[in-house]
């Protein structure tokens, strides 16, 4: 089979679906620019997609890749992980070639998102799928006449087979806030990250490639332009209350999320920020 990029409709929502030659796959929504699927060539779905997510066109979707926008969770006045997550973007771009395929949605602001924050701004959002490497670029460009801050993050839920069994390797020695905490400042002391119950943390100025290791798989994670990793879990409690989550959901999931988070990027006018997270499944 050739590569390619279908249309579907996804539990109501429209989206892409994009396949390569070598069976790699993966489905994008317009509404919130997420990515709900990845599975690499000859692997398993290796992105968390509630069984209980809302489709309804308003809800954001609770999985996959969702893009937080202009403002990281409650950093601020705007809607929580601002209103990005649940705008419907565009498609700009889609192409595939021998061994990729790619699709890149953009979102604009309007009267809605200026009544909500009244800047000029072009998104940009790049899905590049390989063998076996799931690429998403966010690109930010201030398009009006006055600068502005943001801090944004792509809030990767990744797939696990158990999440307690899982181990998350690269943060050793990173300062994090622990929001869990109230927000205390805390040093990673250990080799590698365990989630063994509540884990809500920014860890700062993360440089080194990240490692989520599994029984019987790895997956790589590289940032690039964004400085900070969020790392997420809701545990068993606060898992119950997310009505978009059935009760053991959080087993299967963890966050590792690419942000900038800690500090606000400025843009001034006709300036461009991008930042990259890239998965590899090994
Ligand atoms: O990125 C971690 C976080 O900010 C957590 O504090 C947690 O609330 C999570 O995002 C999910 O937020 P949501 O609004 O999607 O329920």
């Amino acid at each position: 089979m050739g590569p390619s990029i279908d249309t579907l409709d996804f539990h109501g929502v429209p989206a892409l679906r994009l396949a390569t030659r070598a069976g790699a796959r993966a489905v994008v929504s317009l509404f919130g620019g997420q990515v709900l699927s990845w599975a690499p060539a000859q692997g398993e779905e290796r992105l968390y997609l509630s069984d209980r997510a809302v489709f309804d066109g308003h809800t954001p979707i609770r999985g996959g890749v969702p893009v937080c926008f202009p403002q990281f969770a409650g950093q601020g006045a705007l809607p929580k992980h601002g209103f990005a997550r649940n705008r419907e973007w565009s498609v700009a771009e889609q192409r595939t070639g021998d061994d990729f395929a790619l699709v890149t949605l953009c979102l604009g602001d309007d009267e809605e998102t200026r009544a909500l924050w009244p800047q000029g701004f072009a998104l940009e959002l790049s899905v590049i799928v390989e063998e076996s490497r799931l690429d998403m670029e966010l690109d930010v460009q201030n398009t009006g006449d006055t600068p502005f801050d943001f801090t944004t993050a792509l809030h990767t839920y990744l797939r696990v087979r158990e999440v307690e069994e899982s181990r998350l390797e690269g943060l050793y020695g990173l300062t994090y806030s622990d929001t869990a905490d109230g927000g205390k400042l805390k040093r990673e002391s250990g080799e590698a990250v365990l989630v063994e119950d509540e884990t809500d943390r920014i860890y700062h100025n993360s440089v080194r490639p990240l490692l989520v290791r599994e029984y019987d798989r790895s997956l790589g994670i590289n940032n690039e332009g964004f400085p900070d990793v969020v790392v997420w879990n809701p545990w068993e409690e606060r898992c119950a209350a997310l009505s978009d989550m059935p009760p053991d959901g959080f087993r299967r999931m963890l966050c590792v999320e690419a942000a900038a988070a800690h500090h606000p990027i400025h843009l001034a006018p006709g300036q461009r920020w991008w930042g990259r997270q890239t998965l590899i499944a090994l």
